[in-house]
């Protein structure tokens, strides 16, 4: 989130809308300045005596059941800053947005990217005083003697899990659809056509963004759920593929509009891999979306490689499309270099994720459950092929080191040049050797 949302969006958003800068930019200072803090107290759990061994979800009531609870205290907290941070940084968008959106021009030729942070702002506004709701509710069955989620009592653990996934799947689009809007972006700033079906491209992320908050259930089918309401889950949950379908033919067509079809550019190459891995991902998900289906495979390897490479890859390579597309005019760099580079990460990246995910899906289809560490020994070959994948995808982010290192130090230098340019050409020559005289002291400076 706070690469997708809060970097691109701090970014792109004065600048589409030709802002000078987000309207609250303080509240935004504080908005970035809470999340190394709430990182470093999720971190400090590794050193508490009996550690924070309750998953991501914190179901109860495994939570609320620990002999000390100092560990979920302090994942809790940190959760409850993290959501201040993000309502902050909402807030400063959607508040951006209606000052400064164009009043002549209707809001469907607005830019993509900005509809998406707009509608994920809106979503976030509806889901995370649930998701305080919920962390809240978890502190006072542990400190308050509040009986919530103890069955034993009268609570409801499955009403924490309705609670928990009423916020958890809209925040699987809440981190996609900025993705979406940044792809579709990238394509029409990068050729020389317009992008094909605008209208239907902001129609769909308005579908997906309401569809989305209305499908937490498909997450919990095996937990006694009558037929009726699993039925209406999973149709939901089918429905989304629709307007997701749209936006894949709009994008490929858009791309076959194009001259790049022979160019090779680096944003480009980035966004085939999104449409291979994330058409790869849908589709396992329609699977997935059955409630039959679901049932069975509830627990397995399918589920992890389904959302991995929907949503964790989605995500992480619209941010690798957006840096490879935005570095020239955030860095000033030359490209030839780091574009070499890149290509090499583009293509160790790829064999990466096929390699981890494909004896993925093979392990889960022999029912190999999620979360357990021990298998059989018929199927270690594909375990230790899936954990080979999962190597090189480290490997390929070294290269990614690399690469916007280079990057950073050569649009330093490109920086250089131009100062020393701009001095000279003023005619003040004496002042221009001072300055890159200053500027090689400050930087040898820096190196000690
Ligand atoms: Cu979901």
């Amino acid at each position: 989130m706070p690469a997708i949302i809060g970097s691109y969006g701090n970014y792109l958003i004065p600048t589409y809308l030709g802002a000078s800068e987000i309207v609250y930019p303080r509240i935004n200072n504080i908005s970035v300045l809470i999340i190394p803090k709430s990182y470093a107290i999720i971190i400090s759990t590794l050193i508490c005596e009996y550690g924070n061994g309750i998953g991501w979800t914190l179901y109860p009531p495994l939570s609320t059941s620990v002999i000390t609870s100092l560990g979920i205290d302090l994942i809790l907290y940190s959760l409850l800053l993290l959501g201040f941070s993000t309502t902050l940084t909402t807030i400063n968008f959607i508040v951006t947005h209606h000052i400064w959106k164009p009043i002549l021009l209707p809001l469907a030729t607005m830019d993509t990217y900005i509809w998406s942070l707009v509608l994920i702002s809106y979503m976030l506004i509806i889901v995370l005083p649930i998701l305080t709701g919920r962390i809240l509710m978890i502190s006072w069955d542990l400190h308050y003697n509040t009986i919530f989620f103890d069955p034993q009592y009268g609570g409801d653990p499955i009403f924490y899990q309705h609670i928990f996934w009423f916020f958890g799947h809209p925040e699987v689009h809440i981190l996609i659809v900025p993705g979406f809007g940044l792809i579709s972006n990238i394509l029409f700033e990068h050729m020389s056509v317009i992008l094909f079906g605008l209208q239907s491209m902001i129609l769909a992320m308005r579908s997906i963004c309401y569809l989305g908050c209305l499908v937490w259930s498909h997450h919990m089918f095996t937990v006694g759920i009558e037929i009726d309401s699993r039925a209406y889950f999973m149709s939901s949950t089918m429905l989304i593929s629709l307007p997701t379908a749209s936006k894949m033919f709009n994008w490929i067509r858009t791309y076959l509009n194009t001259y790049l079809m022979v160019v090779k550019n680096l944003s480009i190459i980035y966004i085939k891999m999104f449409l291979i891995m994330f058409t790869l991902g849908g589709s396992s998900g329609i699977i997935l979306g059955n409630n039959v289906i679901n049932i069975s495979l509830h627990d397995t390897y399918y589920v992890v490689s389904h959302f991995h490479i929907v949503l964790s890859l989605g995500t992480i390579l619209a941010i690798f499309i957006g840096v490879s597309a935005y570095q020239e005019s955030i860095f000033l760099h030359i490209w030839s270099i780091t574009n070499a580079i890149s290509l090499y990460h583009v293509k160790v990246i790829l064999i990466g994720i096929l390699v981890t995910f494909i004896p993925m899906h093979y392990l889960s289809f022999n029912t190999h459950p999620r979360r357990i560490s021990d298998f059989p020994d018929s199927i270690n070959w594909w375990n230790s092929l899936s954990s080979l994948g999962c190597s090189l995808t480290w490997v390929s982010f070294f290269v990614l080191i690399t690469q916007s290192a280079n990057s950073i130090i050569t649009s330093l230098s490109v920086y250089r040049l131009q100062l020393i340019w701009k001095v000279h050409s003023s005619g003040v020559i004496l002042l221009g050797l001072a300055t890159s005289c200053y500027l090689t002291d400050n930087r040898q400076e820096l190196k000690l």
